[in-house]
């Protein structure tokens, strides 16, 4: 911590937490923590090693899969690689302030409708495009679609969080989860999002480290359980995991079933061993997370942006937090804020609902008999033995969790809505 202020404002944050209402976006930080980005364009952390989203798609094909003598080995090498793409966000996801700002911040609270859109290109894989939109203000939800057409590959997926506090740090749970689809291959998988909790708020330098597990289901049946601890658990060293590949659900009850076990660190270096054991010499490096710097994608400039555009939509806030002017912060920050209750305002005066752009709620209990089985979530939670509601994300199904909620809705892309967009351009 460099002066003073900063120590008597941090003081004050931390106070303000410990009489915390559950709304991590009501906590008034201190300039310094307080980051020029939304929280809506965090999707793009999905999509930084293009290449790994699209590389399972050329393993085998649909026919050669079928049919084939070594479907097996073609089922564990994609979920492999996805694994691998898996490992290949999470850099991205919950390092990438501390790098580039110095430690984690607290993100700008996306407004209901605002967009992030923006693209890849890639000579041989073609472009990828990614759509961000916040569908909900109270609770924030985020919904996204990564798309690359001459691959046929899409991600889809939504996040929210909950947030909870503790003496020494903020703990919080993903609700939500992505769905990638290789059409050309006919499989596609869920992905569940991990617990984490944040460390170092006593000494002003806040940052992410994951807890608990994702899951990662495939269609063939195959399932990877990629499990996070800190320091000091399986290996010492912050940021590890370690992942798990089994044949299916009933398989994955017993460890020492492990077809593959990857161990390392998501932020760093990790390794393959086949089987359950790690002990073995015999490994080959998996992934290296230092050595493969992320592609960031292309955004229009601001110029050429719609107002819904997040970088547009919060230029004014973010040029004030860069000048770290609180006063100017808070101005222009009411001003929007003042607007969008304005917007709500005359939504509900008027009873017209704000129409989200590029998703819509699907309720999976109220699907038409025929299209039961149309959600991908259907197939695969089952797969999973994972819950269907809208839950903390990685619920197991019977859990309280499950047993308590009732609401069966998820955030869906609506691909037709793009294809027919005339004003939002990537
Ligand atoms: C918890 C967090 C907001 C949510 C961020 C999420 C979970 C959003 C979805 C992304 O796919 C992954 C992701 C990564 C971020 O690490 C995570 C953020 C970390 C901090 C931020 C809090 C709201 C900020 C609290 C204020 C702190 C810094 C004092």
């Amino acid at each position: 911590m460099s002066s003073h202020s900063h120590s008597s404002s941090w003081t004050s944050f931390l106070k303000s937490i410990a009489s915390y209402n559950g709304d991590l976006s009501s906590l008034t930080a201190p300039p310094f923590i307080l980051s020029p980005t939304s929280l809506v364009e965090y999707s793009q952390f999905w999509g930084e090693h293009p290449d790994l989203l699209i590389a399972p798609n050329f393993i085998g094909d649909k026919d050669s899969y079928e049919n084939a003598a070594n479907a097996d080995e073609i089922a564990q090498d994609r979920i492999i690689a996805v694994t691998k793409w898996f490992i290949s966000t999470l850099r991205s996801q919950y390092c990438s302030r501390n790098e580039s700002l110095g430690s984690e911040k607290k993100p700008l609270n996306p407004f209901l409708g605002e967009l992030f859109v923006g693209k890849w290109g890639d000579e041989k894989l073609g472009e990828t495009v990614l759509l961000s939109e916040q569908v909900s203000h109270h609770p924030p939800v985020t919904a996204y679609a990564i798309f690359n057409d001459k691959n046929n590959v899409e991600l889809q997926g939504y996040n929210g969080i909950r947030a909870s506090i503790s003496t020494t740090s903020i703990n919080v749970k993903q609700y939500g989860h992505a769905i990638l689809k290789f059409k050309n291959l006919n499989e596609e998988f869920l992905i569940t999002l991990p617990p984490l909790h944040i460390e170092g708020l006593l000494v002003a330098s806040p940052f992410v480290e994951l807890e608990g597990k994702s899951i990662i289901q495939s269609s063939s049946g195959y399932i990877s359980v990629v499990e996070f601890s800190g320091r000091g658990y399986f290996s010492g060293k912050k940021n590890s995991y370690k992942a798990r590949i089994f044949k299916d659900k009933a398989a994955s009850s017993n460890k020492e079933n492990a077809l593959f076990t990857i161990s390392g660190q998501w932020s760093g270096k990790s390794q393959i061993y086949q089987g359950s054991s790690t002990s073995s010499k015999e490994f080959s490096e998996f992934y290296d997370a230092n050595a493969i710097e992320p592609i960031h994608l292309t955004v229009k400039d601001i110029s050429q942006q719609n107002n819904l555009e997040s970088r547009k939509a919060w230029k004014k806030v973010a040029d004030a937090i860069k000048l770290g002017n609180y006063d100017l912060i808070h101005r222009e920050k009411s001003e929007l804020e003042q607007e969008q209750r304005e917007l709500r305002k005359k939504e509900t005066e008027s009873g017209i609902k704000w129409e989200t752009r590029f998703f819509e709620e699907r309720d999976l209990e109220d699907l038409p008999e025929a299209g039961k089985k149309s959600d991908p979530l259907i197939g695969l939670s089952n797969l999973a033995n994972l819950s269907r509601k809208n839950v903390v994300s990685g619920t197991i199904r019977g859990d309280k969790e499950d047993k308590t909620s009732s609401s069966y809705i998820h955030w869906r892309f609506v691909r037709e809505n793009w294809d027919k967009e005339s004003e939002i351009v990537v």
